[in-house]
C-alpha cells in the first residue's frame, strides 16, 4: 500500500440521511480498504470560499467530494476512486478487458444517477412512482445482467472492484431500489455479499 494519509471531504446534506450523494462512494471504498482516514462534512454555506481555496490549490474544476491523499488534493468521485484503487493495489481489474468492463459499469451507474438526481428533493409520489417503474426497474435489470456474467458475487467474480461500490451506493441512493433486489437474483447475491464484508457490516449496522 502506498498511501499514508487520507481525508475525505463532502457536504453535510442536513435534510438527507448521511449517506446520500457522491461522497458515500469514496467513504465505502475507504472503509472497506481498512485504511485510516477522516471524513469531514461541511455546511453548504461555506462552499464558495472552499471552492476558491481549492482552485488556488490547482484543483481542476473543484467540486465535492474531494480527497486529500498524501498532500495531493483530488476532486471528482470516480477518477478519485480509480486513483485510490491503483494506489491501494486493489479494486481495479487485472487487465485492460476487465478495466473496460468496470468503466462500462461506472458509465451505466452515471446514467442511472442522472435519472435519480433530478428527483432528489421531489415529494410528488406520482413522479417517484413513474421513476421507479421507468428507471429503477430498468437499471435493476441492467445490473442483474452485469452480475450474471459470472458466478459473482462481484462484477469481476470473487474480487470486489471500485465499480461494485458505485452500483451498491446507486441502489442505496435510489429511494426504494434496495428493497426490490430480491426480484433480481444476481443483484441480490451481490448486495448480500457486499453488506456482509467485514469492514462494511458494522458500518451498515450503525446506520440502522
Ligand atoms: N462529477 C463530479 C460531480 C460532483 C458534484 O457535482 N458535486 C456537487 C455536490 S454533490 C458540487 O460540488 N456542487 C457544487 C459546485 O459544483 O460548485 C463527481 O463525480 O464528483
Amino acid at each position: 500500500m502506498t498511501i499514508t494519509s487520507v481525508s475525505l471531504h463532502y457536504f453535510d446534506l442536513a435534510d438527507k440521511p448521511p449517506t446520500v450523494g457522491y461522497g458515500e462512494n469514496l467513504n465505502l471504498l475507504l472503509k472497506d480498504s481498512g485504511i485510516d482516514y477522516t471524513y469531514d462534512r461541511y455546511d453548504l454555506s461555506g462552499w464558495p470560499e472552499m471552492k476558491a481555496d481549492l482552485a488556488k490549490r490547482s484543483v481542476l474544476h473543484p467540486t465535492m467530494p474531494y480527497v486529500e491523499v498524501d498532500g495531493k488534493t483530488l476532486a471528482k468521485t470516480v477518477p478519485t476512486m480509480r486513483y485510490l484503487a491503483r494506489k491501494l493495489g486493489k479494486y481495479m481489474g487485472s487487465n485492460d478487458d476487465e478495466n473496460y468492463i468496470l468503466e462500462c459499469v461506472a458509465d451505466s451507474v452515471r446514467d442511472h444517477f442522472g435519472t435519480w438526481v433530478v428527483l432528489v428533493r421531489c415529494d410528488d409520489q406520482e413522479k417517484l412512482k413513474e421513476h421507479f417503474e421507468k428507471d429503477t426497474i430498468k437499471y435493476l435489470g441492467i445490473y442483474d445482467t452485469i452480475y450474471g456474467r459470472n458466478e459473482g458475487p462481484y462484477i469481476l467474480g470473487e474480487e470486489i472492484s471500485y465499480a461494485d461500490f458505485l452500483v451498491y451506493h446507486m441502489l442505496d441512493d435510489d429511494f426504494i431500489a434496495l428493497k426490490h433486489v430480491e426480484d433480481y437474483p444476481n443483484v441480490a447475491k451481490f448486495v448480500k455479499a457486499f453488506t456482509k464484508r467485514p469492514n462494511l457490516a458494522p458500518y451498515f449496522d450503525s446506520l440502522k
